[in-house]
């Protein structure tokens, strides 16, 4: 078989970078061909990404790539929920805002005036969280409607990116599925919700499913920066999802975390599962490669010790994770504990001083030192895991003993381990790129170069990033736990 190359592009919330995957018939080879930060802009009390840096971004993978071989195709994931305005001729109405803007504040309580709770989340099953696509375009429905009168189209990030490379203006339907305005059981734009919220039927593209080709690279693009025509495959434009393809699990009932900026922890089920329960604890389902449904809490992640980090650089002191970790393993174990996801974590800033915060506000040990602060970070994403994995468990009746841990954050030794001590369970940690080899197998799945899902997991597998974790100090972190829930609980 000949060698085949793609190349994927992978946007995390604060670097993106562009690899190309090899495949010999037998595995995968990644090279980074580009690395590049993801600095979001605010304007006059607005935050923004700034979309045309990362366009252009993608125009130095695509040059860098052109030099160091071929390439068949291209595929690109983002995170999850944001989106651009498109006019009939394909102009960006305004610049594409931020997840973590203030204009979502509230938009949660409007939305169930128009539509009950309970039948919204019936429809989309999706987590309520103030940061979806609905919400969002609630936010511009009240406060700018003329905005959304003039969009012709309404592109979520990959597609966005999907669009500017070949003009095909579609919706990948994972990253669809993050917006809670999908119909989770028919897989399509629920007009239900739209009409509710009152948005236009129209703006919302027609949904193609994850590992179809979109289109093919623009003769503009091609001629700009010499490359040749390749085909764009829209993979699973949902970073997330894009990474679970790439979990190495053998059994069927697998939990999984994709460790990033966001901690996604969940199982993969044949179709959603909705129901009180699921409600009640406001688990989502996602929809991913194969219409399989990833039935997932979306905790808040690495952004806590991202968001510190740049306090501390703020500060004068630039700390590596390497650093970080050696500081935190250094420090009191079960000092004080925080929910990650807190609503005052959610927004940039002082992090450090908002976790020194809610220790005094909770009556528990106020972390100081650097350590002391990652140390308690780390406990507490382990021990919300554990929380999240119950509710979980309660619902689909499976109790798991293995966790697959992959992404970025898997970096972490210590959050591993916290994690197999916190849940009782054994953890297998890797790949560290599952995003990027999600994408890039996606690519190869489209082009028939692997067979299916089972195949390019199994490839994957072999990878030799691999370690396990078993869990120890079992009765420290159980009575750990039982202190973690009445202060989260309160
Ligand atoms: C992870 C992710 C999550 C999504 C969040 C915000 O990178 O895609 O799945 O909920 O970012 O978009």
């Amino acid at each position: 078989l000949a060698v085949k190359k793609v190349l994927a592009f992978d946007f995390g919330a604060s670097s993106g970078r562009a690899m190309l995957g090899i495949y010999d018939g037998t595995s995968i080879q990644l090279k980074e061909i580009h690395r590049f930060s993801n600095d979001p802009v605010i304007v006059n009390g607005t935050m923004y990404w700034d979309i045309l840096r990362l366009f252009h971004e993608i125009k130095q993978g695509l040059l860098k790539a052109k030099h160091e071989s071929d390439f068949d195709s291209i595929g690109i994931d983002t995170w999850g929920v944001d989106f651009g305005l498109l006019d009939k001729d394909g102009n960006l109405l305004e610049n594409p805002v931020h997840y973590r803007d203030k204009r979502t504040l509230g938009m949660l309580e409007k939305s169930f005036e128009k539509l009950p709770k309970a039948d919204f989340y019936s429809i989309t099953g999706n987590q309520f969280m103030e940061i979806n696509t609905a919400f969002q375009l609630l936010s511009l429905k009240l406060n700018r409607a003329e905005l959304l009168e003039r969009a012709d189209k309404m592109l979520l990030t990959p597609d966005l990116f999907n669009f500017m490379l070949t003009g095909v203006k579609a919706s990948e339907y994972s990253i669809a599925s993050t917006s809670q305005l999908l119909d989770a059981k028919k897989g399509v734009w629920s007009e239900k919700v739209i009409e509710a919220l009152g948005l236009p039927k129209s703006i919302f593209a027609s949904i193609v499913a994850s590992g179809t080709k979109v289109g093919v690279l623009s003769d503009e693009i091609c001629e700009e920066l010499g490359v040749k025509k390749c085909d764009v495959i829209a993979v699973a434009g949902h970073d997330t999802q894009s990474a679970l393809v790439a979990v190495p699990a053998e059994e069927d009932n697998f939990i999984f975390i994709s460790c990033g900026t966001w901690s996604l922890i969940g199982t993969e089920l044949d179709k959603p599962l909705i129901n009180e329960k699921s409600d009640y604890y406001n688990i989502t389902n996602e929809g991913g490669y194969g219409g399989k449904a990833s039935f997932l809490k979306n905790i808040t992640g690495l952004w806590l010790i991202q968001e510190s980090r740049r306090q501390w650089i703020r500060e004068g002191h630039e700390y590596n994770f390497g650093q970080l970790e050696d500081l935190a393993l250094n420090a009191k174990a079960f000092a004080c504990f925080i929910d990650p996801d807190a609503p005052e974590f959610s927004p940039a800033g002082d992090m450090p001083s908002r976790i020194q915060d809610y220790c005094r506000r909770t009556g528990q040990i106020v972390p100081e030192t650097v350590g002391e602060i990652v140390r308690c970070i780390n406990e507490s994403l382990a021990l919300k895991y554990r929380y999240a994995l119950e509710q979980i468990s309660d619902c689909t009746g499976h109790v798991y003993n293995n966790i697959h841990m992959v992404g970025g954050g898997i970096q972490s030794k210590q959050l591993c381990q916290f994690t197999a001590n916190a849940s009782g369970c054994a953890v297998t940690a890797g790949p560290v790129e599952a995003t990027v080899l999600g994408n890039v197998a996606l690519q190869l799945m489209a082009s028939g170069q692997i067979k299916d899902i089972a195949e390019a997991r199994r490839i994957i597998g072999q990878s030799p990033d691999i370690v396990k974790y078993e869990p120890t100090e079992k009765e420290s972190w159980e009575e750990a736990y039982m202190r973690y829930k009445k202060i989260i609980q309160k």
